[in-house]
């Protein structure tokens, strides 16, 4: 049996890639940080009594910006892969708490790192870095493959570029198998509430609901190749089975854009839906609304665009090439857009039916 630990296991990531090791028989440790109430809801259920001698998934106290406890942690698991999942992982909120973005995202895995070293377990342990499509920034090429060069557009995506070539160089430097998944968007029923696909499901299901009349959006026009966790997380997981450590692309290589999103959220409820104006002046209305049960008034404004939801510097179009992981890795997602937003979609309805 092999053991893994994950840090940010109570992530929408960290969820789906525990129940997946779960199922591969190993043995799964989370690092969880101390909140003032619960924040393990998206593992509850495959999490089982401390107690109980068959569970196979146990949570420490710990936190990226603490090393003694990465440290100690590490020596106590002595797992044989680590997947480095933690972080502030929210683009815009990174402008406004940068400091502690570079903390985390970027000097939390050369603490996981250092640790490995300090440790002697070099040898032992392979590590797995949550890089992201985010490095490429507005890059003068697409689609973004592993040789497109990095042009970081936010305190996230810099914290991160540090983690990238922190890895490369611990790889280089003392032949440690760490390898930097290089992963587009991917969402899924438990994709954080503020993210704009999540943002996006939920609202449109309130809507329908008559809970809320409309939403307020940033940039509309912005593009992102959206694939669904479920199939990332195999990923992860193929990258650190490779006989290498090397680094890799993992995109679904179709982008589609905000209106794209709306357009067909909004078709699942049979509602058409046309943009008017552009910038801070455009917005959605309702042509048409073919199911009676939905309280929608033709001519109905839903989408309004709100400044305060612009990036101070934006990514305009991510769309990646994983010919690699595709052709080396067998890797390919499972998931059409179509049923990625599906799936959201009928998710939160279920959930907010009854709230
Ligand atoms: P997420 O849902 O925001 O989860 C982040 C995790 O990190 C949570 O478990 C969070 O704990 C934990 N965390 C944050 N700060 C921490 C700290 N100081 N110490 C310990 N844990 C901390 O992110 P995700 O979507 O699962 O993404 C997983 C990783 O992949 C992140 O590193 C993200 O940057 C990266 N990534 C994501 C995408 C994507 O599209 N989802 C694409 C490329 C790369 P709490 O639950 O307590 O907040
Ligand atoms: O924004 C635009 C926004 O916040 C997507 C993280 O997982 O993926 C994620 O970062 C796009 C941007 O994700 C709103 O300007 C418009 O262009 O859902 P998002 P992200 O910034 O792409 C990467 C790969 C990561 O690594 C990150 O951890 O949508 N947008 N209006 C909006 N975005 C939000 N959040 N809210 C809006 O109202």
């Amino acid at each position: 049996m092999k053991t893994a630990l994950i840090t940010g296991i109570t992530g929408q990531d960290g969820a789906y890639l525990a129940e997946f090791l779960l199922k591969k028989k190993y043995i799964v440790h989370g690092l969880k940080r101390r909140a003032s109430s619960f924040n393990t809801q998206r593992i509850d259920n495959i999490y089982s009594d401390p107690f109980n001698k068959k569970n196979r998934l146990t949570l420490h106290y710990g936190d990226m910006t603490d090393s003694l406890s990465l440290i100690e942690l590490i020596k106590k698991i002595c797992p044989d892969e680590i997947y480095n999942l933690a972080a502030m992982s929210h683009v815009n909120v990174s402008f406004s708490i940068p400091e502690y973005v570079a903390n985390v995202d970027a000097l939390g895995t050369l603490r996981i790192l250092e640790a490995v070293r300090i440790l002697r377990l070099e040898k032992k342990i392979k590590i797995y870095q949550a890089s992201t499509s985010e490095l490429y920034g507005n890059a003068d090429q697409i689609p973004q493959n592993e040789d497109t060069p990095f042009k970081p557009r936010s305190p996230y995506a810099v914290a991160k570029l540090y983690s990238y070539w922190t890895i490369v160089n611990y790889r280089e430097s003392y032949n440690i198998f760490a390898c930097n998944g290089i992963l587009f968007n991917h969402e899924s029923p438990m994709r954080g509430e503020t993210f704009v696909t999540r943002k996006i499901t939920m609202a449109i299901v309130n809507i329908v609901l008559g809970k809320q009349e409309k939403i307020y959006l940033g940039n509309l026009n912005a593009r992102r190749d959206w694939g669904h966790a479920k199939d990332y997380v195999q990923a992860m997981w193929k990258i650190l089975q490779y006989k290498k450590p090397e680094d890799w692309v993992i995109a679904t290589g179709k982008s589609y854009s905000i209106k794209d999103l709306l357009t067909l959220s909004f078709s699942y409820f049979k509602i058409d839906i046309k943009f008017l104006g552009t910038g801070l002046n455009e917005k959605a209305i309702v042509v048409n609304c073919k199911n009676p049960k939905y309280q929608i008034n033709k001519n109905q404004v839903v989408v309004e665009v709100k400044k305060r939801y612009y990036r101070p510097s934006e990514v305009n179009e991510l769309l990646g090439d994983s010919s690699k992981a595709r052709k080396k890795l067998n890797w390919t997602p499972k998931y059409q857009f179509k049923d990625l937003v599906e799936e959201m979609i009928k998710s939160d309805y279920n959930k907010l039916k009854n709230d």
